[in-house]
């Protein structure tokens, strides 16, 4: 991404000459640290980091963010070079607008220095722990939540040797703190997982008990540390060269870490917090006694169609979200989804309409600015799927309800999986279940009851309520037929 020829670099020097509206709002190096972040990625650029600036400028607190990245270095190189100043560029076809936040008071590598981290975690000062890590960080079974460790985390819990994975990072963390006996501690997940608060808690109890964890630390962490829940929303494609030169058109200055994103954001939280919070409230959070509800709508109601595009959009090659909504046919089916499947499969919080929720959803999907790409969405399927689409239907099924809608997504994600779009371009499998699916389709024998029946078979992805439901599997046969004779376009024309 060679973006930096031509202009110097963002840093603590650049921030005088920068445009006063795009100034931070803290200057790094002023706030100690209170917060560790686990997961630099783009989203938590534009989301945590940017509620926490807004928090501490308005209501101060030692509340400074050490952002930890778990293996990119880049980040981190280009972090460090910018004294921990990034920016967030809100585009929308009303105009772009670039603000450098001043969050960050410091980064770490995982990779290269473990040890560091741990004692991060372990220090007095940092009283809250959030992680956007992705899904498959977790290591947990999509359908039990059980935890499922590979080869490095089970080497993380077995031995002494420094943490390499999420979860052998924070239970050495934890285990480091209660013999420090040094404060309690949030841990908060703000990854898009079911029950979010309690699959972190299920994961640190476990990993703990099976690190041989004593007695004392496991009763230090059962009083000292809490898992409060979070729903959040801001959609943040991955970085381009793009992203970068738009950063630099309005700074003037070289933002290597620049992230773009659309205005909305949400962010929902449970109220937990026994070693204090930034006061997240007045930039906008909602804290509150349960954020399940909130998570449902925002999985189902906006995961879900974002899947739906993300595979449906694919197989009809479409670039991006935006394209992939032009496709005729496209968004009358996921009206119908929320309408007929996802509005009724819950009950949302007083005052919600997941119909007008799922159209405000769409006009942000529509957003010609943000070039989401569609494979980027469509990547770790067998991680997404079940609190995305497959809770839908099994809450409609024990209701007594179709879930036809649902099963399009569940056929377009097994299409997609067969790796070849429409018009015969390969699709990438990307997916911690990538040689359990590929192992499964070469024995399907290639008709669409064939896949089915052997995609259905993985236990980690299909609960039993959907794999041994013959109407279920009855209408993914069906759309699963009807995407392999006419493609996806063909299909959407017809359906809605
Ligand atoms: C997306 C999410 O990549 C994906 O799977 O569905 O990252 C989505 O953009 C965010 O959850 C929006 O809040």
């Amino acid at each position: 991404m060679a973006v930096t020829v031509g202009a110097s670099r963002l840093g603590l020097a650049a921030l005088r000459r920068l445009p006063e509206a795009s100034r931070p709002l803290l200057r790094p190096g002023t706030v100690p640290a209170g917060i560790v972040h686990l997961g630099l990625g783009a989203f938590h650029r534009a989301h945590q980091a940017v509620y926490t600036e807004e928090a501490v400028g308005a209501a101060g607190g030692d509340w400074g963010i050490v952002g930890v990245a778990p293996r990119s270095t880049d980040l981190v190189e280009a972090l460090a070079a910018q004294d921990n100043l990034f920016s967030v560029t809100s585009m929308s076809a009303a105009g772009d607008s670039t603000r450098v936040i001043g969050a960050l008071a410091g980064v770490r590598h995982a990779a290269s220095d473990p040890n560091a981290v741990v004692a991060l975690l372990a220090d007095p000062a940092i009283r809250v722990v959030t992680l956007t890590v992705t899904e498959k960080a977790y290591q947990l079974d999509p359908v039990t939540g059980r935890l499922s460790p590979d080869a490095a985390l089970a080497a993380d819990l077995a031995g002494d040797a420094p943490p390499t994975t999420v979860p052998g990072l924070l239970v050495r963390g934890l285990a480091a703190r209660a013999a420090a006996d040094a404060g309690p501690v949030a841990l908060v997940s703000c990854d898009n997982l079911p029950a979010n608060g309690a699959r972190l808690r299920g994961l640190v109890e476990q990993a703990l008990a099976r690190s041989g964890a004593s007695d004392r630390v496991l009763s230090w962490v059962a009083g000292q540390v809490t898992f409060p829940g979070t729903m959040v929303d801001r959609i943040v494609p991955a970085s381009t060269a793009e992203t970068l030169a738009a950063a630099r058109d309005a700074l003037g200055f070289a933002d290597l870490a620049a992230v773009a994103a659309e205005p909305y954001r949400q962010w929902v939280i449970e109220d937990d917090f026994p070693g204090g919070r930034p006061a997240w409230e007045v930039a906008g959070a909602v804290l509150t006694d349960d954020a399940g509800q909130w998570e449902r709508v925002k999985l189902r109601g906006l995961n879900g169609l974002h899947s739906a595009t993300a595979y449906l959009g694919a197989l009809a090659g479409r670039e991006t979200v935006a394209d992939a909504l032009g496709v005729p046919g496209l968004t009358g089916v996921l009206r119908r989804l929320v309408a007929e499947e996802v509005a009724v499969s819950f009950t949302p919080p007083d005052g919600v309409s997941m119909v007008a929720y799922g159209d405000e959803v769409l006009g942000r999907f529509a957003n010609p600015a943000i070039r989401h790409r569609t494979l980027q969405i469509a990547v770790d399927g067998s991680q997404k799927l079940p609190q995305r689409v497959l809770h839908t239907i099994v809450d409609l099924r024990a209701a007594g309800r179709s879930a036809r809608w649902s099963a399009l997504v569940v056929a377009a994600w097994m299409r997609f999986v067969c790796g070849t779009a429409d018009d015969g371009t390969a699709l990438p499998l990307a997916d911690p279940l990538a040689d359990r699916i590929t192992g499964a389709l070469a024995a399907s024998g290639g008709t669409p009851a064939g896949v089915v029946e052997a995609l259905f078979g993985l236990r980690e992805v299909f609960p039993a309520e959907v794999a041994g439901d013959d109407e279920v599997r009855a209408d993914v046969t069906d759309w699963l037929t009807a995407l392999h004779r006419h493609g996806a376009a063909a299909t959407l024309a017809g359906a809605a």
